[in-house]
């Protein structure tokens, strides 16, 4: 096992977790316990899934995707001593702004939340014309203040690099279509101040043969560690019924992170039991956020599975670190 030295986390020791139960091949397991957020958490959901939690406070916080009961996109704000059990607000969050056309909010769906310095960043998919990247700061997890968007539609899968690289803010996301989009490529981004970016590059694309065969996009905030930025990711399959959503693991370079330094060709993660396999959309796994243990290198990614219910994996970044340089492409 590579010796891994993780930078920009902190210790967690009252995040989610539990052991590899024996019999458990690949770098990930699922909690026994799954799904930890079911469909109907607060009286209007019709589903919750897709969702994004950080530490916050003496705990956790997060911003949950919540589709209720006339199938609107919405994003509630929830709070979580361990990270399992949590409060979602059963009002949607409502993001200042001060520019109507900006702030005008249609559909919102697929949150990632980051902190850098001492504000929490929101990005999500946000309705401006068909999907784009909608972008947020908050300082206290009540209010959020909206900025522009990242980019023109279509896009999907913005998420915010957790620190400035070469003294710039960095995204990586998915420029789509303005429906199910049957293509995919990752790509990285710039901006010095959240409201222009540029310096637009290619990071990768799909694998024809395998379950990332039709499109690709960026799953958590990635981890900075000695051997890269660890990126997990969701690819997808076009099955003879449908998409199939797995996840992925890569590397990418800590400087130059549109240069892929490692990524697996298995997938870690795939639609298997029940909740992943049967639900609003079947087979479906999407990583939205993972919180790690500085201390330990444990991991515990949060992700959406058929798009109805929030599970739970676990796993240690030294052995998606290894996974990915092993097994690459
Ligand atoms: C994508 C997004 C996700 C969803 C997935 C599977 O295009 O809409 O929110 O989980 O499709 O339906």
């Amino acid at each position: 096992m590579t010796a891994i030295k993780v930078f920009g986390q902190s210790e967690l020791p009252n995040m989610p977790w539990e052991d590899r139960p024996s019999g458990v091949s690949g770098p990930l397991w699922r909690y026994s316990a799954n799904p930890v957020i079911p469909r109907d958490l607060i009286p209007t959901s019709n589903s919750i899934f897709n969702s994004a939690v950080v530490p916050f406070e003496d705990g956790f916080a997060g911003v949950f995707r919540c589709d209720d009961w006339t199938r609107r996109m919405e994003l509630h704000v929830g709070f979580s001593a361990d990270g399992v059990d949590w409060d979602i607000a059963h009002e949607p969050l409502e993001f200042i702004s001060d520019d109507r056309e900006i702030g005008k909010f249609v559909y919102g769906y697929d949150p990632r939340v980051v902190r850098i310095d001492d504000r929490y960043y929101v990005t999500w998919c946000n309705w401006y014309h068909g999907p784009t990247i909608g972008v947020a700061w908050s300082d206290d997890f009540r209010h959020f203040h909206q900025t522009e968007n990242a980019y023109l539609p279509y896009n999907r899968n913005g998420v915010l690099f957790p620190r400035k690289i070469d003294g710039r803010f960095a995204m990586l996301s998915r420029p789509s279509d303005n429906g199910h989009t049957p293509f995919g490529d990752i790509f990285y981004s710039e901006s010095p101040d959240l409201c222009f970016w540029g310096r637009h590059r290619h990071v990768m694309g799909p694998v024809t043969n395998s379950w990332q065969s039709t499109k690709i996009g960026s799953g958590p905030v990635p981890i900075e560690t000695s051997e890269g930025w660890l990126l997990i990711y969701h690819g997808v399959l076009t099955s003879c019924n449908g998409f199939v959503y797995s996840a992925g693991v890569a590397l990418l370079d800590i400087d130059e992170p549109w240069k892929v330094v490692a990524r697996s060709a298995p997938y870690v993660l795939s639609p298997r039991t029940g909740y992943e396999c049967v639900g609003d959309v079947p087979n479906v796994v999407f990583p939205c956020a993972m919180l790690c243990d500085e201390a330990t290198g444990r991991l515990a990614i949060y992700y959406g599975a058929a798009d109805t219910v929030t599970a739970l994996a676990f796993g240690y970044i030294s052995d998606l670190v290894d996974f990915a340089k092993e097994q690459t492409l």
